[in-house]
């Protein structure tokens, strides 16, 4: 494949920062776009988003520079070039870069040349999205991934009223798709009901439309869950999952979960083994800080077989700390957001690792997203266990759902069966 253009445009994302959208051509005429999503509770060691620190513009978040890097040095190097396939053209993004985590150039600007290659490989290749991802994968498609979807939402994703960062509820008793979104629905719609009542206010939502009421604890959000999967009548049928996001509410002084005081590691940890013990939760993620490794392995020991321990924050989708934390058994599931690391080829390699190691993976859009779908054919490509998109009334988050929509359409596959 021969690249005869490449070119980039500021676009804004569902939060309206800036961020940017690639387009990639073949001299065959076939081509690519992409948009890339961006984050807020994000990880200490993800590659770096370059942004244009020019506060006159968007406070310092245009990507400005990324487009023009897009359009003059990468442009420059890879027109006229030919790449085999899509290891080759991420390495040699690599190399144009030559750092560490992509501080010359933004992992941003790189992630959207290597999307829209993949985009414009499909095209050429004349397969879908999904079926390109699973050949690069290896693997043929058996399952669909399990749906994550966020409930409530408190810490960075809202305004902070309470420390843990989202509630999301796991339509575990659907055997598709579209019964999955049909009980997420019937339940989030009885929760906004009970919003209403509870805290006489419409709904207010947050980064990714969980809803996000002055909640007075924790406790309250487990059993305003509870209540809306009870009154929707799917009790049995819906579980919980938790993204705890503990490295923004920890200080050397130790995690201030409640609002007032703080707690050590032991104390989390017993606090998330109560939880597990008292509510269906089966997935807890970033339960501990992101450098707090030496506490992990019991916490994974503390929430057993049961519950999966997530890692997000903790892993940044990057191989070697995947490969710590699987030495150590410091967690059994691999948060996997292409953003946090930068090439598809990367992520990838972090997908292996994990599979290797016997792992669940759980492929994540960002609180920062896009109208553009190319989540959801890697969820299935890459025949991720479960899919977070966030919740199902915006739509940047239902251009994925509906994508799997219609992918399951196409493929007339069953949900992944967890939490069986
Ligand atoms: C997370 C993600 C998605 P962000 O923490 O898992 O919910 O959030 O994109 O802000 O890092
Ligand atoms: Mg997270």
């Amino acid at each position: 494949m021969k690249i005869s253009e490449l070119s980039a445009l500021e676009i804004l994302d569902s939060r309206g920062r800036p961020t940017l959208e690639v387009s990639c051509m073949f001299d065959s005429g076939h081509e690519g776009y992409a948009q890339v999503p961006s984050g807020a509770s994000t990880g200490r060691a993800e590659a770096y988003e370059l942004r244009d620190n020019d506060p006159k513009r968007y406070r310092g978040l245009g990507c400005l520079k990324a487009v023009a890097h897009v359009k003059g040095e990468f442009r420059n190097q890879l027109v006229g070039e030919s790449f085999s396939d899509q290891a080759t053209l991420d390495q040699r993004l690599l190399d144009i870069d030559g750092t560490h985590n992509k501080s010359r150039l933004g992992a941003n600007t790189i992630l959207g040349i290597s999307l829209a290659f993949a985009r414009a490989s499909a095209a050429a290749h004349k397969q879908a999205l999904y079926e390109y991802f699973a050949t690069l994968n290896g693997q043929s498609i058996t399952t669909l991934p399990r749906l994550m979807v966020n409930l409530f939402s408190g810490g960075k994703h809202a305004g902070g009223q309470v420390a843990l960062q989202d509630v999301l509820v796991v339509p575990g008793g659907a055997a598709s798709i579209h019964r999955s979104l049909q009980d997420v629905v019937a339940v989030y719609n009885t929760a906004t009901d009970q919003m209403l009542e509870d805290y006489e206010m419409r709904k207010l939502t947050a980064d990714e439309g969980g809803l996000a009421p002055a909640f007075p604890n924790i406790d309250a959000m487990f059993k305003g869950a509870i209540r809306a999967i009870n009154v929707a009548g799917l009790s049995g049928d819906v579980q919980l999952a938790l993204d705890v996001a503990a490295s923004h509410f920890y200080s050397d002084a130790g995690y201030i979960l409640n609002g007032r005081d703080s707690i050590n590691a032991t104390e989390m940890i017993e606090t998330m083994g109560a939880w597990a013990h008292q509510y269906p939760i089966v997935s807890i993620e970033d339960g501990l800080a992101e450098d707090d490794w030496s506490h992990w392995p019991q916490l994974t020991a503390t929430l057993g077989e049961r519950c999966l321990t997530l890692g997000d924050d903790l892993l940044c989708t990057n191989p070697e700390r995947i490969q710590k934390a699987i030495d150590i058994k410091a967690c059994n599931a691999l948060l996997l957001k292409v953003n946090q690391i930068g090439t598809l080829t990367e992520a990838l390699q972090a997908l292996k690792l994990a599979r290797r190691a016997g792992w669940h993976v759980t492929i994540s859009a960002r609180s920062g997203e896009t109208e553009d779908n190319w989540l959801a054919d890697l969820a299935v490509g890459w025949s991720a266990d479960q899919i977070k998109v966030g919740s199902i009334n915006q739509s940047e988050r239902l251009a994925k759902y509906n994508r799997l929509l219609a992918i399951e359409r196409d493929l007339e596959r069953g949900v992944v069966s967890w939490p069986a």
